[in-house]
């Protein structure tokens, strides 16, 4: 088989770029290790920056998120018993961010490449990229016992942190930078009424909380655990218990509790990979990078690199000029890291470090006190918050 660009993962960040790509005529497969329905059963990212909400709309898929997606102009910080909200629209010069859960739009993403004919290839096994450095890459996969060989021009590694794409670069080539939090995140979906009608982000003593959503009838919370936590650690009932303790009273006192449908535990941290190309092969998305998810920049940090490489190989094949795919990984790297220091900003102003000093305490309150009476600040936030210029 003999494709113009193989795609190494069915997550937001292949399916999109193969989705744009299909659009301008150019020949994809998207080979994905896992089942549709297991990629379908994982609850991630659910807010969408303005840039992410764009490329749904270019990918000809935003049509259900643009129905069913809230708009959000601001979401809320809970600290010292109180609520400070966070204006996103009035500090970002009129933006906002799109509340829409990436399950979602992984199945709408899904249901146009079914649409349009796209080749995704799932329980594809033992995905493997040969020849990277040559000018004639191919990707060999195994479904049963038969080994199919695909061919291409390129090959872009989309399949997240522990995919194999990143492993395919010798290691001499590559530069890693990482940051381990030392906590979790439990995570709890319920078929309940939101507590709010936007996002609360709680810094509280007991420990970081956040209340989200997928819709007015269905809810995201999470609560900081310790990295020795696991999720039979913790009943629904202990859940809602902590989460109140961690809202101020008014808001703990609002909250609708019920069964959770979904519960798991993330780990954080902060990651790099330098460069994101190496001969034929591009990285892209949690490939690359990961984010702790404080800022809501996992996601989106995939949005740019996924803009940034369909013009490239837009520009390649349609006026054969190199410019954008010789430069992806300077500039996908350059907005990566914005988003990995407004990440770590965000964790490090909100979570409570187990080998914190009194006076990062003093540090965080500090950085609250400025960020409410610094409208300079305010904006820094909500630039940051609704997503950097592609
Ligand atoms: P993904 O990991 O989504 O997709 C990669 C795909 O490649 C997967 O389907 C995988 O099965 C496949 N794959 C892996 N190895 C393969 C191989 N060898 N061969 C073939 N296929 C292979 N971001 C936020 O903004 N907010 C959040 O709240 C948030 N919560 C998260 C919670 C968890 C538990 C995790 C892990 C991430 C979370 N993220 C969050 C970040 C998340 O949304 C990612 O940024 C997003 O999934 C990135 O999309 P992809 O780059 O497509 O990678
Ligand atoms: C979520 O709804 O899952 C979510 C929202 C904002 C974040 C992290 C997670 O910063």
């Amino acid at each position: 088989m003999k494709v113009q660009v193989c795609i190494i993962g069915g997550g937001p960040s292949g399916l999109m770029l193969s989705q744009l790509l299909h659009l301008q005529g150019i020949d994809t497969i998207v080979l994905e290790k896992s089942s549709r329905d297991y990629v379908l059963s994982r609850i991630r990212a659910g807010v969408l920056e303005h840039g992410f909400a764009e490329l749904m709309r270019e990918a000809q898929c935003g049509e259900r998120m643009d129905r069913e997606g809230e708009i959000h102009h601001g979401f809320y910080i809970a600290h010292d018993g109180k609520l400070d909200r966070v204006d996103l629209h009035k500090y970002s010069g009129g933006s906002s961010v799109v509340v829409y859960g990436q399950t979602e739009l992984t199945r709408d993403l899904y249901e146009a490449r079914d649409k349009l004919g796209g080749k995704v290839v799932h329980n594809a096994l033992d995905v493997t990229p040969h020849d990277v450095a040559s000018d004639k890459p191919y990707v060999t996969y195994r479904t049963g016992e038969e080994v199919i060989r695909v061919d291409c021009d390129y090959i872009v590694g989309a399949d997240g942190f522990h995919g194999v794409s990143r492993k395919s670069i010798p290691q001499d080539k590559l530069q890693e930078f990482e940051r381990v939090y030392p906590f979790g995140w439990l995570g709890v979906l319920s078929r309940t009424k939101p507590v709010s009608p936007e996002l609360i982000y709680a810094k509280h003593e007991r420990g970081f909380a956040l209340c989200s959503l997928r819709s007015q009838v269905l809810s995201r919370y999470y609560v900081q655990v310790p990295l020795t936590d696991k999720v039979e650690d913790w009943s629904d009932d202990a859940f809602w218990e902590e989460l109140k303790r961690r809202l101020p009273e008014k808001v703990a006192a609002e909250l609708i509790t019920g069964p959770s449908i979904e519960k798991s535990i993330a780990p954080l941290r902060s990651f790099v990979a330098e460069p994101m190309r190496y001969g034929r092969l591009f990285l892209a998305g949690d490939a690359a990078h990961i984010v702790p998810p404080t800022g809501a920049r996992g996601l989106n940090s995939a949005a740019s690199d996924i803009y940034y490489l369909y013009h490239g190989l837009l520009d390649h094949y349609k006026k054969g000029d190199d410019t954008g795919i010789d430069g992806y990984s300077q500039r996908a790297l350059a907005r990566i890291w914005k988003a990995q220091r407004f990440s770590w900003w965000m964790t490090t102003l909100l979570h409570r470090f187990p080998d914190r000093l009194s006076y990062d305490d003093k540090l965080q309150d500090t950085e609250l006190a400025y960020l409410f009476s610094s409208e300079a600040a305010q904006r820094s936030l909500a630039e940051n918050y609704v997503g950097l210029p592609f």
